[in-house]
């Protein structure tokens, strides 16, 4: 399962279209529906995703940023020396490398992607500007157990680092599922370090994912692309609307996509009806306040350490430690 790869190893744990056939099918068959976001990142989608961090309106990218700017040398202390550094996402390496710029004397960079090339990529220029770091990437589904690589040099620990508040995306049930995997995974003495979008104002919140130009309507409306193109759907894109509202009582964003009319698409031979104004639940986002994530965390064995926000409270990365 190991390919060479620009000089990297890269295992391949990914999987495979069937699944997302199987994935899609099972999430339009449900009352809702709904369908996974973790597949809005074909080659379009994360382009489309990388304009979304450039928009005004999308504080996260740019406020998570300027606190790795302004902290990283201290995260990098708590994580200590000797670690393997294990990415959930290959991520934008803007972070990555403030990361691994201040670490001292780390072993190995691992990162874990669901996407072969971002990852392959991101790995093969990774390991050509950082030459004493060894990367081993895993292509694989972050949310189910897996191992982590040998590398040549023993670590004195792992520590996952988690940024994006990718984490937002699934329901606390689900994030509490993911973190508690990191401890087994990571052993004593090990960490996470992870970025978390904080609650604030509903119009900041609803504007980030309902900007003017349209942008996250483009990338909502993606995922209907993507199933016409590689599982021969036939959705009409201009029959689906994009929708982005802030459910204050749970804390997170419903992204939706809603049908304009009674209608059907038809996705690998299977026959689908949308009512008119029904939704297709696509994405949520949740938002935590440091203490609320803290507790969740808790509970997977996971101990915060420290925290850092922006000036605004934006946003957070919060460091925790590994507890037996
Ligand atoms: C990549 C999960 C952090 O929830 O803000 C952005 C994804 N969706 N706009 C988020 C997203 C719509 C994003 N995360």
């Amino acid at each position: 399962m190991y390919e060479e790869h620009q000089g990297t190893a890269l295992l391949d744990l990914k999987p495979q279209a069937a699944v997302f056939l199987d994935d899609v099918v099972e999430g339009l068959s449900q009352s809702p529906k709904c369908l996974p976001c973790k597949y809005f990142y074909d080659e379009r989608g994360s382009q489309l995703f990388d304009r979304i961090c450039e928009l005004d309106e999308y504080y996260l990218t740019r406020t998570e940023l300027a606190i790795m700017r302004q902290f990283a040398s201290e995260m990098a202390e708590q994580i200590g020396p000797g670690v393997m550094l294990v990415e959930y996402g290959s991520g934008s390496s803007i972070k990555t490398r403030l990361l691994l710029d201040h670490l001292p004397d780390p072993v190995a960079y691992v990162p874990v992607d669901i996407s072969q090339d971002h990852l392959e990529q991101t790995a093969a220029v990774l390991a050509d500007d950082y030459p004493n770091i060894e990367v081993l990437p895993v292509c694989a589904d972050f949310t189910k157990e897996f191992d982590l690589p040998l590398s040549v040099r023993e670590p004195s620990h792992a520590a996952v680092y988690f940024p994006g508040s990718t984490i937002g995306n699934f329901t606390p049930d689900e994030a509490l599922e993911l973190l508690s995997h990191i401890a087994p995974l990571c052993g004593t003495g090990g960490g996470l370090l992870i970025g978390v979008d904080l609650q604030k104002d509903l119009e900041t919140i609803e504007a980030a994912y309902d900007d003017a130009e349209g942008v996250t309507a483009d990338f909502n409306l993606n995922l209907l692309r993507r199933i016409n193109e590689e599982l021969g759907g036939d959705f009409r894109l201009d029959q689906f609307r994009h929708r982005a509202v802030y459910n204050r009582r749970l804390g997170r964003v419903e992204l939706g996509l809603v049908s304009q009319g009674r209608q059907h698409a038809e996705v690998a031979g299977e026959s689908f009806l949308f009512e008119d104004g029904e939704e297709i639940r696509t994405e949520y986002s949740h938002k935590y306040t440091v203490d609320g994530f803290a507790e969740l965390a808790a509970e997977a064995g996971l101990t915060l350490r420290r925290h850092w926000t922006d000036e605004d409270l934006r946003f957070a990365v919060l460091h925790f430690a590994v507890v037996d």
